[in-house]
């Protein structure tokens, strides 16, 4: 049978946008990103000024997305922590993409900000930095109070780790950050061992105590805190602080805490794999999430810290005008970064989170039935 007209047209037609496709499947460019931590209208301006189209994921974890580098997962974009980028860059895991200083130099950035870059990237080639922030305790102020009674909230990790506030505050929901390099760098130094000396033997014997600690949390997670402070499911829990921020932005009863006795400034940076297949593309992006007025708008929006220090600056004013707290009220101490760990540092922190979520997982009571939770949507 002969093809009718329509039918030749349809078919034509139908080639045509097959060759349409490839060619957008060509300009399609595909991130990683942390979960919670854009503003999507950025996105959205990408696309709108460059006609590259970006294909946007989440991951929470930094296992997550070293697994995913690992197994050459399809990426062009990962945003990854700044202490892992010098044992990226030497496992050829990532490429070069600012040798000639095209997207950023170090003098645009916070002074914290250039020394965590520097221990890594000594000459800022390549990773470009992002956000950052303090870990600390985000507490849900109503249940807290309530669990609480007479005993004070402190700006201590004691409102997580101590016995006796977790004996309190354990019937309302306690949450720990699945971050082993993070956790196990601020454990140790609240309790007071010298973290960046610390042996294997010693991260071994603080990690095993943390093993106990944890019992009867609800969460080892990044993710669940953020609906769990929301929903009222989770009371007190270690978290980036961007996310306590807006929860509290969000109208729900939420504090932020930076613990007295120091915490982790963590800082993500952007950064191409050597296996992406739209490198260009790929520095196209890091240079317009590098663009100052981008920049402060994640970072207004996330409410986590723009390295740039002016766009911080400028963001604190306001806020300071408008009576919005950070903790701190810049990149201040008690911060530190966690330490350039030695291989035996990390293969023993990583050890040990393994066998602490193991028994955790392993003690933990079964879940409630059908508890709700809701999801929170960041809507600007
Ligand atoms: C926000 C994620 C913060 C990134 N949910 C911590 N590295």
């Amino acid at each position: 049978m002969t093809p009718s007209k329509a039918g030749l047209r349809s078919a034509l037609l139908a080639a045509l946008l097959a060759v349409a496709g490839t060619a957008n499947a060509q300009q399609t460019l595909i991130v990683y990103n942390w979960n919670d931590y854009i503003d999507e209208s950025t996105l959205a301006d990408f696309q709108k000024e460059t006609g590259l189209h970006v294909d946007y994921r989440t991951f929470e974890s930094d296992a997550e997305y070293q697994k995913l580098l690992a197994e050459r997962a399809p990426m062009d974009v990962v945003h990854p922590s700044v202490k892992d980028i010098g044992a990226l860059i030497e496992q050829k895991a990532i490429v070069a993409i600012n040798s000639n200083k095209e997207i950023s130099d170090f003098k645009e950035f916070a002074q914290l900000v250039r020394g965590r870059l520097q221990t890594q990237d000594p000459h800022n080639e390549y990773a470009v930095p992002y956000l950052g922030g303090a870990v600390g305790i985000a507490l849900r102020n109503d249940l807290v109070t309530a669990a609480l009674g007479d005993t004070p909230v402190i700006a201590s990790w004691d409102m997580l780790f101590s016995q006796e506030y977790k004996e309190k505050l354990g019937s309302c929901g306690m949450s720990m950050l699945d971050a082993p390099d993070e956790v196990a760098a601020i454990y140790l130094n609240y309790r007071g061992a010298m973290v960046s000396a610390a042996s294997a033997r010693t991260v071994k014997r603080y990690m095993n105590r943390l093993q106990d600690d944890v019992t009867g949390f609800k969460n080892i997670d990044n993710a669940e805190y953020i609906e769990g402070l929301a929903a009222g499911t989770t009371c007190a829990a270690m978290v980036w602080e961007g996310d306590a921020y807006f929860a509290k932005e969000e109208g729900h009863d939420v504090s932020f805490i930076q613990p007295q006795e120091g915490t982790i400034f963590f800082l993500d940076t952007m950064a191409v794999p050597a296996h992406s297949a739209n490198k260009d593309a790929a520095i196209k992006y890091i240079q317009f999430m590098n663009r100052q007025d981008i920049a402060e708008r994640n970072a207004m929006y996330t409410l986590y810290r723009s390295p740039h220090q002016n766009v911080q600056t400028a963001i604190e004013d306001s806020r300071a005008a408008s009576g919005f707290a950070h903790a701190s009220s810049s990149y201040k101490n008690p911060l530190f970064g966690t330490p350039k760990m030695t291989e035996a540092w990390k293969a023993q922190v990583a050890l040990s989170w393994d066998a602490m979520v193991a028994s955790y997982l392993a003690k933990k009571a079964p879940a409630v039935a059908s508890v709700t939770t809701i999801k929170v949507e960041k809507v600007q």
